[in-house]
């Protein structure tokens, strides 16, 4: 039996052990020494090795002691063999998705999920765990990070219809190109690991960060109260946050919020942080006041289970904690998934001029297959090679079609509703006279003598210039300094 010391040293770290742990691959969140767990001997280390491994979890502040112990339970336990053979593939695919876009399409937006690719094994698991659970649909609300790669290995588009969209060969018969395809909803077929199907649905998404998701939620409700007894079983909502988003948007807040009232409980969502440890261009000192994106989550007594992204095996025994943990308890349940972002914001800004020294060491990790794949013994060389002509071929086929009507097939629940209340009546005027808008534009390309101007913010004042003169079309981002007020 375990002496008293034991206990309280076990207590001790169970309390303050995430703030210890290796969570971050960067190494800028670096491990507290709690002064409580200052302390040295067998049973120390022993509770170390649960504690402050590459998991971290905020569970002590759950009043419900059965909670408690069914979480302590899960961390003091050995973990189980993980699958790494699957692991390992859902890791390559998602890497390699990444690089055939980064190499055919350099300079085009993409929001890539290089540096966090282990959403995708996490999304695996939680998928998994709660068909064998029950589930049979997935309400799903992310914003443009990985979006394009969950579309491909979680909501079972083809990566031909991804690469389609990039073509923007013809943006209506592929419901949008340019800055659509981040946007857009998608529904389809998700086949678990133990062979059971998921229906997904795939919200459409808003630029505006995490409005998406009360709207998922009551969707997820929506379709819960129609399917009536086991709905809540049956339909598992889970939201995406971007660390920033969810640290600075207070919808995400008020949407915790809803979790145990009963006009808008949904049996608990599952919440994953892809947590990049940075928004467009500002670390997270400067975007949340407390040690964690995910702290404002601890509004409610539901566990946090902070993981670094780095250790894929990790990452999946904490969704497959999750997952069990919303059915078990029908509580929402947060995952913090640490890694880092490789590229810049949307791949079309430079990382490297604001934060230089971040992005030298970013640039000396492997992609994380490939450390896996080492830690494994596994040679993924061949499997890698496989994925990436799988996806130059999907590419070639996208080249060669002009229209694509997979896309037009929404499910046909959609097909009573058509046209809206729009009326073309409303437009209005909206042009420039060109005298004002090349007065306007040369003011806003002046430079005072003697400033120096970026290199490249020169090259884009250049274009601005010429798109004034009416050299080079006119951009968004150029109107944008041109809008009147009705008065002019
Ligand atoms: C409400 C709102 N504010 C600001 C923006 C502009 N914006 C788009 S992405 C982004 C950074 C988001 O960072 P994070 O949530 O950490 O996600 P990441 O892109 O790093 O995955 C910002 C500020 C927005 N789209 N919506």
């Amino acid at each position: 039996m375990a002496s008293l010391t034991d206990v309280r040293v076990f207590d001790a770290f169970r309390r303050w052990g995430y703030l210890a742990a290796d969570l971050d691959p960067l190494g800028y969140l670096k491990p507290l020494t709690h002064p409580e767990l200052a302390i040295d001997g067998e049973v120390v280390a022993q509770a170390r090795r649960c504690y402050c491994g590459t998991i971290g979890a905020e569970f002590m502040h759950i009043p419900d002691p059965e909670r408690r112990q069914w979480i302590q339970e899960r961390l003091e336990a050995a973990p189980a063999p993980a699958d790494s053979a699957r692991v390992l593939e859902r890791l390559t695919r998602a890497g390699i998705l990444e690089q055939v876009l980064q190499s055919r399409y350099p300079g085009t937006k993409r929001f890539s999920l290089e540096g966090i690719v282990a959403l995708i094994p996490v999304m695996d698991e939680v998928l998994d765990r709660a068909a064998d659970l029950g589930a049979e649909q997935l309400v799903l609300g992310m914003s443009h990070r990985g979006r394009l790669n969950v579309m491909v290995h979680i909501v079972g588009k083809s990566a031909e219809d991804i690469f389609a969209r990039f073509e923007d060969v013809d943006p209506r018969s592929f419901l949008g190109g340019g800055d659509v395809k981040y946007h857009l909803g998608a529904t389809g077929d998700y086949l678990t690991a133990h062979g059971r199907a998921v229906r997904i649905h795939l919200v459409s998404n808003p630029s505006h960060l995490e409005a998406v998701d009360p709207v998922a939620l009551g969707r997820a409700r929506a379709k819960q109260d129609r399917l009536g007894l086991g709905g809540a079983s049956r339909v598992l909502p889970v939201l995406l946050h971007g660390d920033a988003a969810f640290a600075g948007q207070g919808i995400a807040a008020e949407t915790l919020n809803l979790a145990n009232l009963h006009g808008y409980a949904v049996g608990g969502a599952v919440h994953v942080v892809v947590n990049n440890l940075i928004g467009f261009t500002a670390n997270p000192e400067d975007t949340s006041s407390s040690r964690f994106a995910a702290d404002v989550a601890k509004r409610l007594p539901i566990p946090i289970f902070h993981v670094n992204a780095e250790d894929p095996d990790a990452a999946v025994r904490v969704a497959r904690w999750a997952a069990e943990y919303r059915y078990k308890f029908a509580s929402d349940v947060v995952v913090d998934l640490i890694g880092y972002r490789r590229h810049g914001h949307s791949e079309i800004d430079d990382p490297t001029t604001t934060q230089p020294v971040r992005y030298r060491r970013i640039a000396e990790l492997p992609p994380v297959w490939e450390s896996y794949a080492r830690r494994h013994g596994i040679d993924a060389g061949a499997r890698s090679a496989e994925a990436r002509g799988e996806f130059e071929a999907a590419l070639k086929r996208a080249r060669t079609v002009r229209k694509n009507p997979l896309l037009h097939q929404l499910p046909s629940y959609w097909d009573p509703y058509h046209g809206g209340a729009y009326n073309p009546a409303w437009e209005v005027e909206t042009a420039v006279d060109a005298g004002e808008l090349r007065a306007i534009g040369e003011a806003l390309v002046h430079v005072p003598a003697g400033f120096s101007v970026h290199p490249k913010v020169k090259k884009l004042l250049e274009q601005r210039r010429e798109m004034v003169q009416g050299q080079r079309a006119l951009d968004f981002g150029t109107a944008g300094f041109h809008h009147r007020t009705p008065s002019g």
